[in-house]
């Protein structure tokens, strides 16, 4: 049996240089990975260091775990320790527990909502056939209602089913604001979520009516430094509204370029769009904005167009990694069941920002208000 060492920029080609030199029969035992100093303008590349171990021919063997199986053990693992730890962080959501209960309810929506009758009624089968989840409908609706003394069933007791509605929310959902509502202490802002959902896009529509509008002085960093044209993308934007834009990867460059732009209004982070099951690459993330502590409040990126249990999925998971601010709705104008807008937010008790309404920047966007959240639900126009 002998210890070998291989050092080298990627882990694949390192294991399949060993297994050449070695055979297949080798153990991997340990990997380091080694972050190389930046030299001038030379980025710092990540170098990795392998352990393997040959294994005599007498020995008794067991299983090799090839490299992607290790993977796949060590994210089991890491499941494991988030699915423990999801009941301490959900303690002040008690909704989000009951979810699977709502999702998977197979009875019929009028044995559902069997305590309630007349308008309040037509306006829960309204609200059903937009998406909205029969619980959720349920307890917004009933905000709206009183009691009917001839059937002993809830009722309607506003004017129109929209106010009821706006009734519902206003108990149940709590709104941030524009970003530039007049706190000093709200000033750095990352927009996190999946791949795709409209990160970029709609950092630039903030970050175009804070200059363009309110004449403030905004600085972008971008955290995206892994997908091709990402940065470039960023920066063309930047550009056209002439402001400070950096590109960094890691905490402590963060924390400096953080320090260098204290004079600025706001500084906007764009961050490279992960799957919610890719802890490695989520960590990272954490990793890099980590550095700014309680200054940042991370804006959690969600389309729309994602089933309820997918994004409450998402929303689990990125949780378990980052305090979330506020989430931000996009491409409303890609689904015509928006009940994704009531359902999150009175599912994981987070409070909403901005809906993104298309990819004009910086014209799509808008501030979520009651009203607004109302307007959608019941397909009025322009919501
Ligand atoms: N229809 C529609 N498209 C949108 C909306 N918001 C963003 N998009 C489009 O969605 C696509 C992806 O947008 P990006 O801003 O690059 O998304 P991202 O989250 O930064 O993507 P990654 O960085 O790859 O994770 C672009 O084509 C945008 O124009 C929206 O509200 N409606
Ligand atoms: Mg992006």
């Amino acid at each position: 049996m002998e210890i070998k060492v291989y050092e080298g920029y990627n882990l694949e080609e390192l294991i399949q240089k060993a297994k050449e030199e070695l055979g297949e029969d080798i153990r991997i035992l340990h990997y380091e990975t080694i972050e190389e100093k930046k030299f001038l303008f030379f980025k710092g590349k990540k170098r990795y260091k392998l352990f393997v171990e040959t294994v005599d021919d007498e020995e008794v063997l067991e299983p090799v775990l090839k490299f992607e199986e290790l993977l796949e053990k060590v994210e089991e693992i890491i499941d494991k320790k988030i699915q423990n730890s999801l009941p301490k962080i959900s303690q002040n959501m008690p909704q989000v527990q009951n979810l699977p209960s709502h999702i998977k309810s197979d009875l019929p929506p009028t044995d559902l909502f069997n305590e309630f009758t007349g308008d309040a009624l037509s306006l829960l089968n309204k609200l059903t056939e937009k998406g909205v989840n029969p619980n959720v409908a349920k307890q917004i609706v009933k905000e709206g209602c009183g009691l009917d003394i001839d059937t002993n069933k809830w009722d309607l007791n506003t004017v129109t089913e929209k106010e009821a509605i706006i009734k519902g929310i206003k108990k149940y959902i709590r709104f941030t604001g524009a970003v530039d509502r007049a706190n000093e202490r709200l000033k750095i802002f990352a927009f996190i979520g999946p791949t795709g959902v409209g990160k970029t896009t709609n950092l630039f529509k903030i970050a175009s009516q804070l200059v363009i509008d309110k004449k403030k002085k905004v600085a972008v960093i971008s955290t995206d430094t892994f997908k091709v044209g990402a940065s470039h993308q960023a920066r063309t934007y930047a550009n056209i509204l002439s402001i400070p834009f950096y590109s960094v990867s890691e905490s402590k460059k963060l924390r400096s370029t953080v320090e260098q732009l204290k004079e600025f209004d706001y500084i906007l982070i764009d961050t490279v769009g992960r799957s919610h099951y890719d802890y490695w690459r989520l960590g990272e993330i954490k990793e890099i904005l980590g550095g700014l502590g309680e200054e940042i409040h991370n804006i959690l990126v969600i389309s729309c167009n994602f089933k309820d249990e997918d994004a409450l999925e998402v929303v689990n998971k990125y949780q378990t990694f980052f305090p979330i601010y506020s989430l931000f709705f996009t491409k409303i104008d890609e689904t015509l069941k928006p009940g994704i807008l009531l359902n999150l937010p009175v599912e994981t008790n987070l409070p909403v920002s901005y809906i993104s309404t298309g990819q004009r920047v910086p014209e799509d966007l808008k501030v979520l208000t009651p009203e607004l959240i109302s307007s959608y639900i019941l397909g009025e126009n322009g919501g």
